[in-house]
């Protein structure tokens, strides 16, 4: 009787943290972005994320019980083997039982770890099933992105402070966003103009250099569900390294229909020229 009583409120006290996790969860899936005092990773948003976000909890585990396990040992050996318990110290120099130990287990610690980090590896490498391609540029201090089944491409730069309108995010939000359909295998190429840059957009757990003359490949899953994922370049590129942010705004296929439209008469770039289809089919 006293434990159903006891359970009662528990119940109630778990499903009420779970719905306010849940409303925390879907306010910053609208928008993936940095928070102060955040302590976790971004949400994850796809399968590359979640897989991520899943080897992320894994090592957090192991390093914990490994660094839990040293710190007892220590305590305990100071404790055990204090001097005034201790006068005359020990002799012994091996313990073949304790060296296959200390060499087994820490490989086999190692194993577990290298099999979902190389799954991962690959997995977020690159894609065949893509849905479409985009291709980003990094440059000093903006990015670039071009649709090139579509002959769009546009420039995209960080918002200044005195621009920000109310809602807006200081250093993240920038005049053009990447807008992409929900629910789709986006397959990146990226490349640098200048120096080295690096695509990273957290809560799509996606990071890749871009170095100049030479492509690079990646991939992205955007969720179903439309949101706002928030990113910076996060490779140290040059004075204005830190106003390069990147704003990826995922939309359902009508509202995507209807941006790409307007796009195609903003940002229209002509025809692909026939050098530089010689020059694509030459990499
Ligand atoms: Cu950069």
């Amino acid at each position: 009787m006293r434990n159903s009583n006891l359970v009662k409120p528990l119940g109630a006290v778990t499903s009420l943290l779970s719905f306010v996790a849940m409303l925390v969860m879907s306010a910053t899936a609208m928008a993936a972005a940095p928070e102060p005092w955040q302590m976790g990773l971004h949400p994850p948003a796809g399968s590359i994320a979640e897989q991520a976000n899943d080897l992320h909890n894994l090592l957090l585990v192991i390093i914990t019980a490994i660094s839990v396990f040293v710190l007892l040992l220590l305590v305990y050996t100071c404790f055990r083997f204090r001097e005034s318990k201790n006068k005359v110290a020990s002799k012994t120099t091996h313990n073949p039982l304790i060296e296959v130990l200390w060499t087994v287990i820490p490989v086999i610690i190692l194993v577990v770890i290298a099999i979902p980090s190389f799954r991962l590896l690959y997995y977020q490498d690159r894609t065949d099933l893509a849905d479409m391609v985009i291709k980003v540029t990094g440059a000093q201090w903006y990015w670039s992105y071009e649709y090139p089944d579509e002959q769009v491409a546009f420039d995209s730069y960080m918002i200044e402070d005195e621009d920000l309108t109310e809602g807006q995010q200081r250093l993240l939000e920038v005049d053009y966003p990447l807008v992409v359909p929900e629910g789709t295998r986006i397959k990146l190429l990226v490349e640098g103009i200048d120096v080295m840059h690096s695509f990273f957009v957290p809560s799509l757990a996606v990071q890749k250099y871009t170095v100049v003359g030479r492509t690079n490949e990646t991939w992205i899953d955007v969720p179903m569900g439309e949101a706002t994922y928030y990113g910076q370049c996060n490779q140290i590129c040059g004075t204005n390294h830190s106003y390069m942010p990147i704003v990826i705004k995922a939309v359902s296929a009508e509202n995507y229909a209807a941006w790409l439209e307007g796009a195609k008469e903003e940002f229209a770039t002509g025809p692909i020229t026939p050098s530089e289809v010689e020059l694509a089919s030459v990499e």
